[in-house]
């Protein structure tokens, strides 16, 4: 039985509001894809508008946290009291060619102890996450050491231990960014031995269905801390392991991240730490794909 604290109440809260408005604005945007401007200026206001309307409502309800967001940046609040991390709308691509699959993503951050943390930023332990998926109408969410949860129904990742039978997302460099090439040799490494690869398009839903045991692991790297801190939290508290690409388990996965079931985590791992050596595969320079 979940017992929702107050703070998860205000993040979902947060998410409701913004998500029934990008419900109604993701049913105008199927009109906007047949008109000469296209729905891309439509699209970023309603991120933004997103963005401001959970603003308002964390901020309301924690007048001193600050916040670090996709669109508005960070926002300083006291120093001795925890952050928001916020992606207002993950998978915008999805959105802007009406691809039902996107979410809002919220985190909270704790400063860190030492007053430094794992990556000299000052700031420590996620310890509550929220991914909601407006149209599906699903709650992912996690709490440290509390466990995670669908709605009120308790996470574990997959029991899946084959890699034959196993459901892997990813994510593919896009748009000039991160390195085609590498991505090529991780997927010629996994690709052949599961079942399946889904290139879904929002990071923190894929880190979401690691967490509820529809994918069985997950790569991508060149992500923000907003795409991965509440998935990353979501996988942890439902039994997963998270790492870097070099198969560190640091507490802040922002950057590359390779999740995967505690059955498959270091399998998967050994696979990717093959690709990524430099006599891998010498004649790939960077294959297109994407
Ligand atoms: P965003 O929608 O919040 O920008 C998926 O690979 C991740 O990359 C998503 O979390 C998505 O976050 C981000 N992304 C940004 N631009 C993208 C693009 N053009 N194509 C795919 N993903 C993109
Ligand atoms: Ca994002």
């Amino acid at each position: 039985m979940a017992v929702i604290s107050g703070l998860v109440r205000v993040m979902e809260r947060a998410a409701r509001k913004a998500g029934t408005r990008l419900r109604r604005d993701f049913g105008e945007v199927e009109h906007l894809q047949v008109s000469r401007k296209g729905p891309g200026d439509f699209v970023s206001k309603a991120d933004q508008h997103a963005e401001r309307t959970i603003y308002d409502e964390l901020l309301l309800a924690r007048p001193d946290w600050g916040f670090v967001m996709e669109e508005g940046g960070t926002i300083e609040g006291d120093p001795r009291k925890p952050r928001w991390i916020v992606d207002p709308l993950d998978g915008t691509t999805n959105f802007l060619h009406s691809i039902p699959h996107f979410a809002i993503s919220i985190a909270v951050q704790e400063p860190a102890l030492d007053g430094k943390g794992a990556d000299g930023s000052g700031w420590g332990d996620v310890i509550a996450g929220l991914v909601y998926q407006p149209i599906t109408d699903e709650s992912f969410w996690a709490e440290k050491t509390r466990g995670a949860w669908l709605h009120d129904r308790r996470l574990r990742v997959s029991a899946r231990r084959n890699l034959d039978e196993a459901l892997i997302g990813t994510g593919i460099p896009f748009s000039n960014r991160g390195d085609a090439g590498q991505w090529s040799r991780i997927y010629a490494e996994i690709g052949p031995r599961v079942a399946s690869i889904r290139r879904n398009g929002a990071a923190s839903l894929d880190l979401a269905w690691v967490a509820a045991g529809r994918f069985d692991g997950f790569w991508e790297t060149d992500l923000q801390i907003w795409d991965s801190a509440a998935g990353c939290l979501l996988v942890r508290e439902a039994g997963g392991f998270v790492s870097d690409f070099r198969g560190r388990s640091l507490p802040i996965c922002a950057e590359s991240v390779l999740a995967g079931t505690d059955g498959l985590h270091a399998r998967l791992h050994k696979l990717l730490a093959g690709a990524m050596k430099p006599s891998a595969n010498p004649v790939d320079q960077g294959g297109a794909v994407g």
